[in-house]
């Protein structure tokens, strides 16, 4: 078990389109408990892994309460969408924004499970806005896209900001610009 680090958006890495997962083996499993880790951690509701830098077709999600319903989909695809619902989304690779977006309502999905079973169900609400959320990231497609250019280039000047402040308090505590490598 690990808890992987987390791309931010402006990092162009989050623009990589994810190639299909060829065989679902040990490195897959690894990799899906570590993201379900990272997400649970965070905490998130969903994680794609493009956002920790793995370009393959694999996405985590729980869209629990209780957070012990734990959702691996590899290689999904959604057969067909009905109708359409705002969400106030966030992303963990956008940390400290959310912006309301409009998604299907209710979309039919297939995917390989963290077994590689194949599996065929039917998604709305919560539950499917995420879907479709972490389906994006795999295309290199974040929610900000879905912006105005105003509100986009308003969000960009506040994480610009942010970093640099970031940046600048690392300074002050380390005298230093970056972590030492040990
Ligand atoms: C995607 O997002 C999602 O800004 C998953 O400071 C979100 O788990 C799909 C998070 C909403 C549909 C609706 C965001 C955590 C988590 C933040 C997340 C933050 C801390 C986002
Ligand atoms: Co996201």
């Amino acid at each position: 078990m690990a808890l992987l680090p987390i791309l931010e958006y402006p990092d162009p890495r989050l623009r990589i389109r994810a190639e299909l997962v060829v065989e679902v083996d040990e490195t897959i499993s690894t990799l899906v408990s570590d993201m379900l880790e990272t997400m649970y951690e965070a905490p998130g509701i969903g994680l794609a892994a493009t956002q920790v830098n793995i370009h393959k077709r694999l996405l985590v999600l729980d869209i629990s309460e209780k957070r012990n319903e734990p959702c691996c989909l590899i290689n999904p695809k959604i057969l067909s969408r009905e109708g359409q619902i705002g969400y106030e989304e966030g992303c963990l690779s956008v940390p400290g924004f959310s912006e309301e977006i409009q998604r299907a309502e209710r979309i039919s999905v297939e995917a390989l499970d963290e077994k590689g079973s194949p599996r065929k169900f039917e998604a709305e609400g919560l539950f499917a806005v995420c879907i479709q959320h972490e389906m994006d990231h795999l295309e290199g497609k974040l929610f900000v896209d879905y912006l105005s250019e105003l509100k986009r280039q308003r969000l960009k000047k506040k994480i610009m900001k942010q970093s640099k402040q970031s940046k600048a308090d690392a300074v002050r505590e380390t005298g230093r610009l970056t972590a030492p490598v040990i």
